[in-house]
């Protein structure tokens, strides 16, 4: 599989793993995006604060929750920070 390919099946399987732990799989809650944080991004976990207005961020369309386009959103920024630090 080309490597490209396999990178955005981890990122589907990371949000699916998250996204499942309570009630509608097919996004995050606020909860569920800390645990992703705290669990895969440990040097980012931040305070209640900070997720709160990330969370924010990423909600695109103010619905409460962030759904995959909107994680893939939040992904593609976070490679563009990666590559190009300010
Ligand atoms: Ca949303």
């Amino acid at each position: 599989m080309a490597m490209l390919e396999e990178q955005l099946k981890v990122l589907k399987k990371t949000f699916d793993k998250y996204a499942g732990k309570d009630g509608d799989k097919d996004s995050l809650s606020k909860a569920e995006l800390a645990d992703l944080l705290r669990e895969e991004f440990p040097g980012m976990a931040g305070d209640k604060q900070q997720l709160d207005a990330f969370f924010t961020g990423l909600d695109g369309d103010k619905d409460g929750k962030v759904s995959f386009p909107e994680f893939v959103q939040f992904a593609a920024t976070l490679m563009l920070m990666l590559v190009s630090p300010m």
